[in-house]
């Protein structure tokens, strides 16, 4: 019963009130040790006089810590004069200003949940947000509490020599036994969820950048030694972002020092620790070898990102965790812009929307489903989404769109005066922007409290006499959990109109009218009868839009549309009614078939050498399975299957002599190249190449397996890997036979190869299980889980939804196991279940019985019961 209590506790959003205490100033102290670490904490705290008077206790957060001793002023507690529970450190009372001194111990060695403090491989780190800084010391743990820190380190010189923390490095030394100290005082004051504590036999690069006001920041990224010559794409990007900063935003960075460093055992991608960011490798090391463009352009962005940080989160940070998307949204917007702005904008448009749309809209369809700030968690970390994230940076491009670019950085200029060194609400945010633009944001709020997904849908009317165009747009936001009736939203609707030759009509070139109710017409008045409307260009609102669009208009939407996005939206479009007309045939016992309309818009792109290679990589790019899948009210598995690989064989087949153009048309890229036009080409030419493995005949075959075995980079060879573990063939273990004795002792690479296999559709459940007793795998590493379980499970549509529920036993299994180790992945694998009510009711019972299993484990970690219990509701 009490394990039930312990699990199920929900923290909302109404209940919030002020800290009781406040912490004016922490002095930490760590010894490490080989077995154990020592910590002790000196806080000057004082009462917050708002909510707080003398008989009201201190109360300060905990988990699973070892309190060696406490002293509240100058009396040192005995243990009954303080009072620990499971989750608090509790103090009767205390005076109105006073000290409080406690000490600690930790073992790190053995803390596999990675947050808090740990030691993965040879080196320590932390990893506080959300609510990890607990695991340390007691503390008021939120981020509304807002300390000036100090922190000094000891350990063995030898085995540690590297010893880091937040801020400016003021004092360091030598101690008896061979160890020695480094103190670090971080100037500015910050939430818990920021501290950072790193040491180990590290190796670093170092540059320098001198910001606008003429100040000159150091730059060191650290990492192990045989990962040195794997740091400058990383530190290039860090000068990219701090100069951008200045640039679009005014922002200036405000320490001398900022530090990264790379660890390979990470939860999250990294963490924006003030002035030490902490990376998971993965975002940090790259050379051409052994890294792929996407790699490349990830870590560009998680670099930026977290940069991006220091004033969204860091100097303007949360009033609490509900606000999570004040910062992350907001941030993954800069983010988004910083990546628009380097590189191209209208692909960067599509590939952010093709990931919000295959990841986001399913949550609002899934029992996770949340608004953007949530009303209440079990436990924060599972609600580190694709709607915080996400959907969180849509809302705020619609403010952009809304304030346009000018109104938009007065509107955060004023954010940042008001709210510096403040912790805020997104209310907070959304008045400062409207104070600074002088533009009315009143509705937009609804976008972060109500949750779901609008559905908008766009109908035509033709007036013949008055030559007029009448278009319908109606929102409605189906119920679920959180509301029973929605009201209608704010979408801004950028739109305009084509000839039948697919040229913009004149005067409607850059339409743009904001939908605020639920019915709402705009006109266009004395047009041609076959005009055609392009509606929510460069996907203006996170909607999803219906249209009454013909086949042949959209495919001349897809050749002629000026706005890229919307070229490739109706390709996506086309490619979704063909498969289910395919599923349909196939489901009817009838010989599938291509249809012409398609097979001839594909021919004109090809030959369409005007325009972007990326953009014709990523419109010739099929929906993957679970796009498809949601597109059915009920997925039939092996028909989605077979109509996607269909038609991506009949495409091959009718235009293979294009396919064969388009490569040459890509040859030569520099393999070495991270320029926009050689990347382009490689992408280009994979993605035409994927189409030639798919005709699976021994020549094709031949000729994957032959450039894979002459590749010059890891583009390149990945993408070979990946056609090659597609097909049923003898060249396939060869391949992979060959990837692996190649780079097995690279962990990043060996993660692709992990991958290869997991999402390939002859990798059956037998078959990823025994790669998962490979010596190789652990379930420690979070990227070996993404790489194998996690990636069967979120991208193997056909085998992990067996029928016979193998897949999802194997899933159940490493969920169980994991959860033991590592709550948070545990939690976040568990998330492939969400889709349950997509499938057949065998499927369906046959999930629910997994799910039923794991939530009767007694020791359910509250992450796991949270996912679970929803799941099952
Ligand atoms: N703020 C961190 C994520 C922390 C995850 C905690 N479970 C990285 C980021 O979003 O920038
Ligand atoms: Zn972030």
């Amino acid at each position: 019963m009490q394990i039930e209590n312990r699990v199920k506790k929900s923290t909302f959003l109404k209940d919030y009130t002020e800290p009781a205490y406040w912490v004016e100033k922490i002095e930490l102290k760590f010894d490490l040790y080989e077995e154990y670490t020592d910590v002790a904490s000196t806080m000057q705290m004082y009462r917050n006089r708002n909510v707080a008077d003398e008989s009201t206790p201190v109360v300060l957060d905990i988990r699973d810590l070892e309190i060696v001793s406490v002293i509240a002023g100058d009396m040192v507690l005995l243990p009954g004069e303080y009072e620990v529970t499971e989750d608090q450190f509790k103090l009767a009372a205390a005076p109105e200003h006073f000290t409080l001194e406690i000490k600690t111990r930790l073992y790190p060695q053995q803390n596999t949940s990675l947050e808090g403090l740990y030691k993965p491989g040879g080196m320590f780190c932390t990893q506080c947000e959300a609510e990890g800084f607990r695991k340390i010391t007691p503390f008021p743990d939120r981020p509304d509490v807002m300390a000036a820190y100090s922190c000094i380190i000891t350990a063995d010189e030898n085995r540690f020599p590297v010893l880091l923390s937040n801020g400016n490095r003021v004092d360091s030394g030598r101690l008896e036994g061979g160890r020695h100290y480094v103190k670090w005082e971080d100037p500015f004051k910050k939430p818990s969820y920021l501290f950072a504590l790193v040491a180990g036999d590290l190796v670093r690069i170092e540059d320098t950048f001198e910001t606008r006001s003429g100040r000159t920041v150091d730059l060191h990224i650290y990492v192990e030694k045989e990962n040195i010559h794997k740091c400058g794409h990383a530190m290039t990007s860090l000068k990219q972002a701090m100069q951008w900063d200045e640039e679009r935003f005014d922002r200036e960075y405000d320490l001398d020092l900022y530090q990264i460093v790379a660890v390979n055992d990470f939860n999250a991608g990294a963490m924006e620790n003030k002035g030490l960011n902490i990376f998971n490798s993965k975002f940090v090391l790259a050379d051409y070898k052994t890294a792929t463009d996407t790699d490349f352009l990830h870590i560009q962005t998680v670099i930026a990102h977290e940069y991006f940080h220091n004033w969204t989160g860091n100097r303007i940070t949360l009033k609490n965790w509900f606000q999570l998307s004040l910062k992350e949204g907001l941030t993954v917007f800069r983010d988004q812009e910083f990546t628009s702005d380097l590189n191209s904008r209208g692909v960067k448009r599509i590939h952010d929307v093709k990931a919000l749309r295959a990841n986001q809209f399913p949550i609002d369809d899934g029992p996770m489903v949340h608004p953007v700030r949530p009303e209440s968690y079990i436990e924060m970390n599972n609600f580190y989404t694709m709607t915080v994230y996400e959907k969180g940076a849509e809302i705020v491009r619609m403010v952009y769109t809304l304030l346009e670019r000018e109104g938009f950085k007065r509107g955060m200029n004023q954010y940042f005066e008001m709210f510096d060194g403040c912790a805020v609400t997104i209310e907070d945010f959304l008045s400062a922007l409207e104070k600074g633009a002088g533009t009315d944001l009143s509705g937009m709020m609804r976008w972060y409290t109500q949750s779901g997904t609008p559905v908008v849908t766009v109908t035509r009317d033709w007036d013949d006499a008055r030559r007029t165009l009448t278009l319908t747009f109606e929102q409605l936001t189906p119920p679920d959990r959180n509301e029973s009736v929605k009201e209608p939203c704010p979408v801004p609707v950028l739109y305009g109109l084509l000839d039948r030759n697919g040229n913009e009509v004149p005067g409607y070139g850059s339409g743009f009218f904001l939908l605020t109710s639920e019915r709402e017409e705009i006109e266009f008045k004395d047009v041609d009868p076959d005009c055609i409307p392009s509606v929510f260009r460069g996907f203006s609102a996170p909607v999803k839009v219906k249209t009454d669009l013909s086949e042949q208009e959209l495919s001349l939407i897809m050749a002629e549309d000026s706005d890229l996005f919307n070229r490739w939206d109706a390709a996506n479009r086309l490619y979704f009614r063909e498969i289910v007309r395919i599923v349909e045939m196939i489901q009817n016992n009838r010989e599938p078939e291509a249809s012409g309309f398609l097979l001839d818009a594909l021919d004109k792109l090809m030959q369409d050498r005007k325009a972007q290679k990326s953009f014709v990589a990523l419109a010739l790019t099929l929906p993957e399975e679970k796009e498809i899948a949601e597109q059915f009210e009920k997925v039939d598995v092996e028909a989605v299957h077979k109509a996607g690989k269909y038609l991506k064989k009949e495409i091959a087949a009718k235009l293979e002599h294009r396919l064969t153009d388009i490569i040459e048309w890509c040859m030569d890229p520099d393999p070495a190249s991270l320029d926009f036009e050689d990347i382009s080409r490689r992408r280009l030419k994979n993605t035409a190449l994927g189409y030639i493995g798919a005709l699976e005949t021994d020549a094709a075959v031949q000729e994957i397996y032959n450039r894979f075995a002459n590749c010059e980079n890891m583009t390149d060879e990945i993408a070979m890997l990946h056609v090659l573990a597609d097909i049923d063939h003898e060249a396939r273990d060869k391949a992979l036979i060959r990837f692996y004795e190649r780079w097995n002792h690279d962990p990043l690479v060996l993660d692709k190869w992990f991958t290869a296999q997991a999402v390939s559709s002859i990798t059956s459940p037998e078959a990823v299980e025994l790669l998962s007793r490979h010596p190789e795998f652990s379930l420690k590493n979070p990227n070996r889980v993404r790489a194998l379980p996690g990636a069967f499970a979120m991208q193997n549509q056909r085998n992990f939804h067996r029928e016979d529920g193998k897949g999802y036993a194997f899933i159940s299994n490493q969920i169980m196991e994991l959860d033991r180790l590592n709550p948070q992945i545990a939690a976040r694998l568990a998330s492939a279940f969400d889709r349950r009510k997509k499938y057949d009711d065998k499927r369906n019972a046959l999930m629910k019985k997994e799910l039923e299993k794991i939530s009767r484990s007694e020791t359910i970690s509250k992450n796991l019961y949270e996912v679970i219990s929803r799941s099952l509701e």
